[in-house]
């Protein structure tokens, strides 16, 4: 009876791991390997909120940052006035290395340029950013980029509404996409100082404000954002959609299936 008992368990452990494994082929590019930060913002209390990426960059809830009801959970909403989040360290992007910026957010105000995320260094403007009511092709839209030249969309998302945002830089400048709930979006250029090539510094990263160069405080509410030193492909960011929460639960899963690994090499 045990033995068969035991069997009956391999097999179910065995089966669920398999699952597991082909629940992550769409994953291709999202693990935590490539995942810098990853802020579900579902915590209830506290001044930080929890990373749910392997580098552990909590973000700190600073002057007044309130926690509301989200698109998954919990979420933060930004005044518009002074708050802010900040992570504990840098992000781990800089140069002109490929990046992603993925979020929920829900505007509230159309009133001036409005920081999503901002890091990099204010000195020499060396930073890069994802704006909401951008400084082109306003108002409503995304505009994201650096000093050296940026890309953003002319379509707009309406105030008051949840939708998804994900901006892609795969290492041009004229080859940014930004999606809107996971359809890419048409791309207008607007070319600073520089060729096709960012020169971002690496820095912590500030979500609702431009902590860089301390203007451009968001009004509205930003949930399951996060930030991958990949770029991502239009089914990675459809599968993004549904929730990071369900990324992390693949992610454990390839911990599980190595944890596995080890218990049965060790019994062998
Ligand atoms: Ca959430
Ligand atoms: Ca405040």
């Amino acid at each position: 009876m045990k033995v068969v008992l035991g069997r009956l368990t391999l097999f179910c452990l065995n089966f669920t791991i398999i699952s597991l494994l082909l629940t992550g082929v769409s994953y291709a590019k999202i693990d935590s390997n490539t995942a810098l930060g990853m802020w579900l913002f579902d915590g209830s209390e506290g001044d930080s909120a929890r990373d749910s990426s392997d580098n552990g960059n909590d973000v700190m809830l600073m002057n007044g940052t309130k926690r509301v009801a989200g698109k998954f959970g919990n979420a933060l909403e930004f005044d518009g006035q002074d708050d802010y989040v900040v992570s504990s360290s840098d992000i781990g992007i800089s140069g002109n290395s490929e990046r992603t910026i993925v979020f929920w957010f829900k505007p509230l105000s159309s009133e001036g340029r409005q920081s999503i995320v901002v890091w990099g260094a204010g000195e020499t403007l060396k930073f890069y950013f994802v704006e909401y009511n951008g400084f082109q092709g306003g108002p409503n839209n995304i505009y994201a980029g650096a000093f050296d030249g940026d890309a953003y969309t002319e379509e707009t998302l309406p105030l008051e509404q949840w939708h998804h945002v994900a901006v892609v830089f795969p290492g041009k400048i004229s080859e940014t996409k930004i999606y809107y709930n996971g359809v890419s979006q048409e791309i207008i250029l607007w070319q600073g100082n520089q060729g096709d090539e960012l020169e971002t510094v690496d820095s912590p990263v500030s979500i609702g404000y431009d902590l860089v160069l301390n203007r451009q405080p968001f009004k509205g509410v930003i949930d399951d954002i996060a930030i991958f030193k990949v770029a991502l492909t239009e089914d990675d960011i459809q599968s993004i959609m549904g929730g990071l929460g369900s990324i992390t639960a693949v992610s454990t899963a390839g911990k599980l299936a190595t944890a596995w690994g080890a218990i049965k090499t060790s019994t062998d």
